[in-house]
């Protein structure tokens, strides 16, 4: 199949400029002014801008938390549509269960005849034993080179000590290996989980006030020091408060290896959106904690100047009426995530770009090029460059709607940014050259997405 894009305003992660594509069995063929080349089809992207297909690094599909799983693979057009073609998706380590073989069975079972997108996998530690830190040293040969693990959520089956923290550390660095924490003090907010449910406080809010900024940035300082000590970089995933960023930016600028993401809510949606009425608050229970306005003002500064690397949704499709009822006598039963896969892109274009927050080059080196760089995909994805995949994004920015969960496809039943204004959006996206989305409409066949693997030490690229 040959594609000719013609007329377009490409934009990547350095440039703009008014060119062609040339699309050829699935790669980018040629970049130029004023191709002539025959090809099967031809879109006129006048007026618009190209830009690479979105990578969304952090997601969870299938993801349990209590008795809950949420939506799966099934979802996965939600992200196609939006202008994301490659998703890094969370695989749990089973107990008792190596890392590949978890990975292979979740593959097969939940994944592979339902993906509307490419997809890669971190994989997650649940059962941090000898034989787990061994295996990190195999993860880049199945196209894994990235590893998560939970500093909070004490006496859950996830939650790792510093110990794991560090040994994984450890065995990362000679084999290539990211790893990626979540960077929470976990006996902190077990106390402070007490002593809210104690002072009567059981609502939505209590998640909030359990976990302070604080229990962020101290998780954020020993995972830096962590890492020192294993000579090993780390990643911080889904960066919230102001004070944990600021680590990252000295840390770094004293020399550790030490980078992060924040996610599209943690720079659009403040705290008090936990105090609605009616159990609403539950719909943004996340965690880290949702944060007041001065954090989303310094995190987008954060972005702007390279002190964070990426924008990730942290998509966690729990359902309101249901699984974050689970909740309902209790701030710390209700299942922590919020859907948002959907709207990383056009919210972030809206919030972003359209106010003036970033610029449109940033926007996709956040968005598509650096997701690409820190999982080991690059350049294959997150570039529009000759030889790369053909994943494309052509964006209209003049598109103006409201977000409504009924125009939704992401199976939740409620939008995190109902009612929202948004500005542009994806008006086709190709996937490998296969026109799989238009105007909102998912136009692929599920099961067509593929597994990219990932080259170890992504990290490695310089991301500043
Ligand atoms: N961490 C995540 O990254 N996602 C959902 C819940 C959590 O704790
Ligand atoms: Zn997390
Ligand atoms: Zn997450």
């Amino acid at each position: 199949m040959t594609v000719l894009i013609k007329n377009g305003t490409i934009i990547t992660a350095t440039d703009e400029f008014k060119g062609d594509i040339l699309v050829k069995d699935g790669k980018i063929d040629k970049i130029g002014a004023n191709l002539d080349d025959v090809a099967e089809m031809t879109i006129d992207a006048s007026g618009k801008y190209v830009f690479p297909g979105g990578i969304d690094q952090h997601t969870h599909f299938n993801f349990t938390f209590g008795e809950s799983t949420c939506v799966g693979w099934e979802s996965s057009d939600a992200a196609v549509v939006s202008g994301t073609t490659t998703v890094i998706d969370f695989a749990n380590q089973k107990v008792g269960w190596s890392v590949k073989d978890s990975v292979d069975e979740y593959l097969e079972e939940k994944v592979v005849d339902k993906a509307c997108c490419d997809y890669g996998f971190h994989g997650v530690v649940f059962d941090p034993n000898d034989a787990l830190f061994k295996e990190i040293e195999r993860l880049p040969e199945y196209g894994i080179p990235t590893i998560k693990l939970f500093m909070a959520y004490k006496g859950h089956p996830y939650h790792c000590d510093d110990d794991s923290v560090l040994k994984a550390l450890q065995a990362s660095t000679d084999a290539g290996v990211t790893i990626m924490v979540h960077a929470e003090n976990a006996d902190m907010i077990d106390v402070l989980q007490k002593q809210t449910v104690n002072k009567g406080i059981t609502g939505p809010i209590g998640h909030a006030i359990s976990r302070p900024p604080v229990v962020e940035a101290e998780a954020v300082h020993r995972a830096a020091y962590l890492a020192n000590l294993a000579d090993a970089p780390i990643y911080i995933v889904h960066v919230t408060a102001k004070e944990a960023m600021r680590i990252i930016r000295e840390e770094y600028a004293k020399g550790t290896n030490i980078f992060g993401e924040t996610c599209t809510h943690y720079l659009t949606t403040t705290v008090d959106k936990l105090d609605l009425p009616d159990f609403e608050g539950a719909k943004y229970v996340c965690s880290p904690a949702l944060r007041t306005q001065d954090h989303l003002d310094e995190l987008w500064i954060a972005l702007k100047k390279g002190w964070l690397n990426a924008i990730s949704s942290d998509h966690v499709g729990f359902n309101w009426a249901v699984h974050k009822h689970a909740g309902k006598d209790s701030f710390v039963n209700i299942p922590n995530g919020a859907p948002g896969l959907e709207n990383r892109i056009p919210i972030i274009w809206t919030e972003g770009v359209a106010k003036g927050r970033i610029s449109k080059q940033k926007f996709v080196e956040l968005c598509c090029t650096n997701p690409a760089k820190i999982n080991g995909l690059y350049p294959q994805k997150g570039t529009l460059a000759v030889g790369s995949d053909a994943d494309i994004v052509i964006f209209d920015p003049d598109y103006r709607g409201i977000v409504t969960n009924e125009n939704s496809l992401h199976r939740v039943d409620f939008s995190s940014y109902e009612g929202w204004e948004q500005i542009g959006r994806a008006e086709k996206v190709l996937l490998r050259g296969e026109l799989v989305a238009e105007n909102g409409k998912y136009l692929g066949k599920p099961g067509s997405g593929k597994f990219v693997a990932g080259k170890p030490f992504g990290l490695c690229y310089d991301l500043r």
